[in-house]
C-alpha cells in the first residue's frame, strides 16, 4: 500500500473479467489509495464487474456506458459528476473488432467492420475525453491501451492495427488540446496478455513463445505490470509526460 493516489477519483472503463488489463490497472490504483468508479457495457457484464469491484471493499460505484452512443457517454459522466464531483483520471480499456476480420488478409476488411473497429476502439477515446474534461477541474490524466500492431504489420491484427494507429494519433491530438487544462493523455502499448479479448486468437501460445524468445527480458508481461505503469501515468510522478506511447512489453518492440 502506498498513498500516491489518495483522494483521487479514477474512472476505469472496460473491465470484463479478472483477467482484464483494466482490472490490473484497478488493482494497482486501489493499492495506491485511489477511489475507483467502474463503467461497464450492458447488463451482461455488470455482475462480473460488481463482484470484482466489491472485492476491493466499500460500496463500489458502477455505471453503465456503451461508448458507441454519445448520449450514453455524456450520461455516464453526468452520473459520475453527481457521485464524486471531480475526477482525476480515466483508464480507457475498450476495443472491438469482428472476429472474422482478425484473420486472413486485411485487404478483405469490410466497410462496416472497418467503421465499427474505428468507432469502438479509437473514436470512443475522443468522446470519453470530451465528456471527462469538464470533470477534471484539478487537472487529470487519461490513459488508453494500444498495441504494436498499430505501428507495424502484425499478422492477423488487421483492422485492429489500423484502429490502434488511429487511437495513437488521437492520443497526440487530444494531448495537444487538453494540455492547457493540465490534462495529460497517454497510451500504454502492452505486450500480448491472455485476456478475454485474446480468447479465440489462434496461435496465441506461439505468439507468447516468440516473445519469450525475442524480447530483451526473455518473458511476457502481465496485467500487474501494465497496472503499475498506468499508476505511474495517473500519478504526480509522470506530470511531465503527455501524448506518449509507453511500451510495457519486456522490450519486444525494439527488436528487429
Ligand atoms: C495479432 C494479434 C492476434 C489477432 C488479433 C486480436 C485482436 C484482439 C483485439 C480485439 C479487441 C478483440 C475483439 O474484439 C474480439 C471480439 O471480436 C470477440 N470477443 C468479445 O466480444 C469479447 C467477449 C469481449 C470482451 O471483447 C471485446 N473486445 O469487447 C494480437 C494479439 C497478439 C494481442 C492482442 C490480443 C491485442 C489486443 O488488442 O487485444
Amino acid at each position: 500500500m502506498n498513498t500516491w493516489m489518495q483522494g483521487k477519483n479514477i474512472v476505469i472503463m472496460g473491465v470484463a473479467n479478472h483477467r482484464s488489463i483494466a482490472w490490473g490497472i484497478a488493482q494497482s490504483l486501489h493499492k495506491a489509495g485511489a477511489n475507483l468508479i467502474f463503467t461497464y457495457q450492458g447488463e451482461r457484464l455488470r455482475e462480473n464487474v460488481a463482484e470484482l469491484a466489491q472485492s476491493l471493499g466499500g460500496e463500489p460505484i458502477l455505471i453503465n456506458c456503451d461508448v458507441t452512443k454519445d448520449e450514453e457517454v455524456e450520461a455516464a459522466f453526468a452520473q459520475i459528476k453527481e457521485k464524486v464531483g471531480v475526477i482525476h483520471g480515466v483508464a480507457h480499456c475498450i476495443a472491438f473488432a469482428k472476429t472474422e476480420e482478425l484473420e486472413g488478409e486485411f485487404v478483405n476488411t469490410s466497410r462496416d467492420g472497418y467503421a465499427l473497429a474505428q468507432d469502438i476502439s479509437a473514436y470512443s477515446l475522443v468522446a470519453v475525453a470530451r465528456a471527462a474534461r469538464p470533470l477534471m477541474t484539478e487537472g487529470g490524466s487519461i490513459v488508453t491501451l494500444t498495441y504494436l500492431g498499430g505501428e507495424r504489420v502484425v499478422p492477423n491484427y488487421n483492422v485492429m492495427g489500423v484502429a490502434k494507429a488511429a487511437l495513437d494519433a488521437c492520443v497526440r491530438y487530444l494531448a495537444s488540446d487538453l494540455g492547457k487544462d493540465n490534462i495529460r493523455v497517454n497510451a500504454i502499448s502492452a505486450g500480448p496478455i491472455r485476456t478475454l479479448a485474446a480468447k479465440g486468437v489462434r496461435n496465441f501460445n506461439s505468439i507468447l513463445k516468440e516473445i519469450e524468445e525475442k524480447a530483451p527480458l526473455r518473458r511476457t508481461v502481465d496485467q500487474s505490470e501494465v497496472g503499475d505503469t498506468a499508476l505511474f501515468l495517473f500519478s504526480h510522478l509522470s506530470r511531465g509526460i503527455t501524448g506518449e506511447i509507453i511500451h510495457v512489453d519486456a522490450g519486444y518492440n525494439i527488436m528487429a
